[in-house]
């Protein structure tokens, strides 16, 4: 079973990333894992840390030769900041003095639940972990799985449907997602330039306010096949893994698939998507689809169209102008405590998410096809798609 684990913390030495399950003699391409990370990091809105962090990942174990040996591969990515933080947040017991107290819990963040849990004192090391930054070491873990998907010729790809009240207003092109993939600028990863001024002028709205906002996007993926999850058991649907992947990022409040929300006040005569057979092949098979309200899902198996997950983020909870809060040393009523932090990551959390998507996905790809090593997996896979193109 593919399986991923991370350890670290925002302001600690290093983040790391353990990854095991992916089938020997996949390609290792660290170029790409470096773009991978360097796509999380940029993105208007993203405050003063990522101008000191510059995320590459180093291979420990389970790649030689540029290729996966079938091990577990471990990564670490190591934080710029830490030397500003070496003696705040020693590892041995060190000088109580230089210690940085988040005095009162912000709202919004794990700060107050986190400090009554494991009973800690103030919330700096529960900041530490519940921090966004994180969510690196996932797009490491990611980068392996789109490695992997990539054999197979399924890609992850996101882009930003909406930042505050500003929505993009047309549907996006899958060529259009890979478009601002390979962009070296990005702003606010809109595939449109008129709806991506309006998102900006929400950044810069709050920017001024000292608030924050929140957003949509959207993550894609492309050339997947029909089959791949299935109704058979609750916890090995497609829909259901890829609900739980996209939720456990920091920030993320809703998932939709397809056209999950609004379905719910349509009629099934306009919801669902008309199948036809066109006689000739269409995407995997020879039955073709009027649209892909499903979101590319069916009973919790993919259905060959586009699988189409949006993650609905709640603004930052760290405000420049705080709410109230109380203070963990005199409970007296005081504002919230504020550091440096992001107004807007909707672009950024996207990222993340495509490497969740992509993790979740890889892990059902392995199951469905098995395979110790890639040229056993690619042949399952190729007798699969000549099954089903006869069908
Ligand atoms: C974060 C606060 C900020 C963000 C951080 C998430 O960090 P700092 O307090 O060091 O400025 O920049 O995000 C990242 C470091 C990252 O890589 O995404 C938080 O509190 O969640």
């Amino acid at each position: 079973m593919l399986r991923f684990s991370t350890a670290g913390e925002s302001h600690g030495e290093s983040l790391v990333a353990l990854v095991s399950g992916l089938p020997a003699g996949v390609p290792v391409d660290q170029e790409f894992i470096s773009r991978e990370l360097w796509r999380r990091q940029r993105g208007y809105g993203r405050g003063g840390r990522m101008r000191i962090e510059r995320d590459t990942a180093h291979i420990l174990s389970g790649v030689r030769h540029g290729k996966t040996i079938g091990s577990p591969i471990a990564m670490t990515i190591a934080n710029n900041d830490w030397k500003n933080w070496t003696e705040i947040l020693p590892v041995e017991e060190g000088d109580a003095a230089k210690h940085k107290a988040v005095a009162s819990p912000r709202p919004g963040h794990a700060d107050l639940a986190g400090a009554l849990k494991y009973n800690f004192s103030d919330a700096r090391y529960v900041l530490e972990r519940a921090s966004a930054r994180e969510s690196t070491a996932r797009v490491a873990a990611g980068s392996l799985a789109k490695l992997l998907l990539r054999e197979v010729g399924v890609e992850v790809l996101s882009h930003v449907i909406r930042v505050g009240k500003a929505e993009l207003s047309r549907p996006a092109k899958w060529e259009e997602i890979v478009a601002l993939s390979e962009k070296d600028e990005v702003l606010l990863n809109c595939v449109d330039a008129e709806d991506e001024a309006r998102m900006k002028a929400e950044v810069d709205g709050v920017l001024r306010t000292g608030d924050t906002v929140g957003g949509v996007f959207e993550v894609v993926v492309h050339g997947l096949p029909p089959g791949v999850g299935t109704h058979i058991n609750w916890d090995e649907r497609l829909d259901g893994l890829l609900a739980q992947a996209v939720m456990s990022l920091q920030a993320v409040k809703a998932v939709e698939i397809g056209r999950g929300v609004t379905a719910a006040e349509s009629l099934g005569s306009t919801v669902h998507d008309a199948i036809g057979y066109e006689g000739a092949e269409e995407d995997f098979t020879k039955f073709s689809r009027e649209h892909n309200n499903a979101g590319g899902i069916e009973g919790g198996i993919s259905n060959g169209k586009d699988v189409v997950v949006r993650g609905y983020l709640k603004p930052i909870s760290t405000l420049r102008r705080p709410l109230g809060s109380v203070s963990f040393e005199t409970r007296e009523p005081v504002k919230a405590a504020y550091e440096r932090s992001d107004v807007c990551v909707v672009p950024a959390a996207g990222v993340a998410s495509e490497a969740m998507v992509a993790l979740a996905v890889a892990r059902l790809v392995l199951e469905k096809f098995g395979g110790d090593s890639l040229g056993e997996l690619k042949r399952n896979y190729i007798g699969y798609l000549e099954q089903i193109k006869q069908f």
